[in-house]
């Protein structure tokens, strides 16, 4: 790269990932083919519109593309060939919140009602929290988890629905880390005739490799980003019923976004490729594997994990238990370089910024290679860290060392 300022920037980002251990629950390393197609020239081409009915010249090359990606998306996750007929997907969304966004653009009237996990309580501000325009435009009629098992109590979520009467649930999550019952969602949406929308942003990596139950049987929307668990860009889809199809293409353009961005979206047709291949059920089911490990360890060396364990790529850990505040926590472990965020955790008493948790997850370090064996190693990393049982030098080398081993994807 010509430009020395930006090339200094990208080699640091480069080694400050490399050297340090990942535990972002949303974040993942992604192939060179990825990189590449990001990186390539479908980045010069504006094509407003959708396949054979844009408003530009040039793009019977991007159409085949388009085409060709949607084709992929759909066959990834809509196993059933007979059931192919009965979705369609938008490919064009630039990212998980517009993606939501236009959902809700195009099937909840203004100021209806969006029924969405509470984002305190593992939920996404898209989900109808009333600081983002979703809960603007929208009113949120915000559900929970139960206080005392810290999992979605289905019979509560049916009073609730029965007596708001919710244009669309929306099932899905941020920092939950149990399986959602969609069949029991479908039920709720079917008792109070909502549409049932599922956000599966953070697990579709995990359904696409077999390693989470798919909502696809259950749902009539399904939105999700295309860079966590599935490991592509930074990108989203919207699958939706054919009922819903026009109405969503029409809310993604013209009604949100201009031009699709055709080089990520090249970039989601490699990633959904890649995850149509035998290797990446073994990479979801591993994902799946670490967690448990990671979060099975840090239970034995005391720590309380939200719900007692997980199903999935993440888990919380209350370090308030420990009387140590999320945001400590994270600021410790990324001194000796280990990488989580703060998050709350449900019925917290603190604020978001400096919450009651952290919220640990394994899509990258599993991508880098690592397995049970390196998860009980970063267990006894993060607790002695948090713990203050070892000098902060000694952390940060034996950090180093075990996050150099893991490379994998760079
Ligand atoms: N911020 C993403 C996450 O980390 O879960 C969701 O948008």
């Amino acid at each position: 790269m010509k430009d020395k300022a930006i090339q200094n920037l990208v080699t640091k980002e480069e080694k400050r990932q490399k050297e340090t251990i990942n535990l972002i629950a949303s974040e993942n390393v992604v192939s060179r083919d990825v990189r590449e197609a990001l990186g390539s020239v479908l980045t010069n081409k504006y094509a407003e519109g959708y396949s054979k009915l844009r408003y530009y010249g040039g793009n019977s090359i991007v159409d085949e593309l388009e085409d060709l990606t949607k084709e992929r998306a759909l066959k990834l996750f809509v196993r059933q060939p007979a059931d192919l007929r009965e979705w369609s997907v938008n490919i064009q969304p630039y990212s998980g919140s517009p993606a939501n966004l236009a959902v809700y653009h195009a099937l909840v009237p203004i100021s209806g009602k969006i029924m969405g996990m509470e984002l305190s309580m593992g939920g996404h501000l898209t989900h109808g929290h009333r600081v983002s325009v979703t809960g603007k435009l929208w009113k949120q009629v915000p559900y929970g988890v139960d206080k005392k098992t810290e999992k979605i109590d289905y019979e509560s979520l049916l009073k609730l629905a029965k007596q708001e009467k919710p244009n669309i649930i929306v099932a899905g999550a941020t920092a939950y880390s149990r399986i959602i019952d969609f069949k029991k969602f479908r039920e709720v949406a079917d008792a109070s005739s909502a549409i049932l929308m599922v956000d599966m942003s953070h697990f579709a990596g995990l359904v696409a490799g077999g390693a989470y139950p798919s909502p696809f049987p259950y749902a009539d929307i399904i939105t999700t980003t295309t860079h966590k668990t599935l490991r592509g860009p930074r990108a989203a889809m919207i699958f939706s019923k054919q009922k819903y199809a026009k109405a969503i293409d029409k809310a993604v353009f013209p009604g949100l976004q201009g031009g699709p961005h055709m080089n990520a979206i090249a970039a989601v047709a490699v990633a959904l490729d890649e995850a149509s291949k035998p290797e990446f059920k073994k990479y979801a089911k591993q994902i799946v594997k670490n967690a448990q490990a990671l979060a099975a360890e840090l239970k034995k060396l005391g720590w309380r994990i939200v719900s007692g364990g997980t199903d999935s790529h993440l888990f919380l850990v209350d370090t308030m238990a420990q009387d140590i505040s999320g945001k400590t926590a994270g600021d410790a472990l990324e001194r000796v370089g280990i990488i989580v965020n703060k998050n709350t955790i449900p019925y917290d008493a603190r604020s978001p910024v400096d919450p009651s948790g952290i919220r640990i997850g394994t899509p990258a370090m599993t991508t880098r290679g690592m397995k049970e064996k390196e998860m009980k190693q970063i267990a006894i990393l993060i607790n002695a860290t948090l713990r203050g049982t070892k000098p902060e030098t000694t952390l940060v080398k034996e950090t180093k060392t075990l996050a150099k081993k893991f490379t994998h994807g760079y």
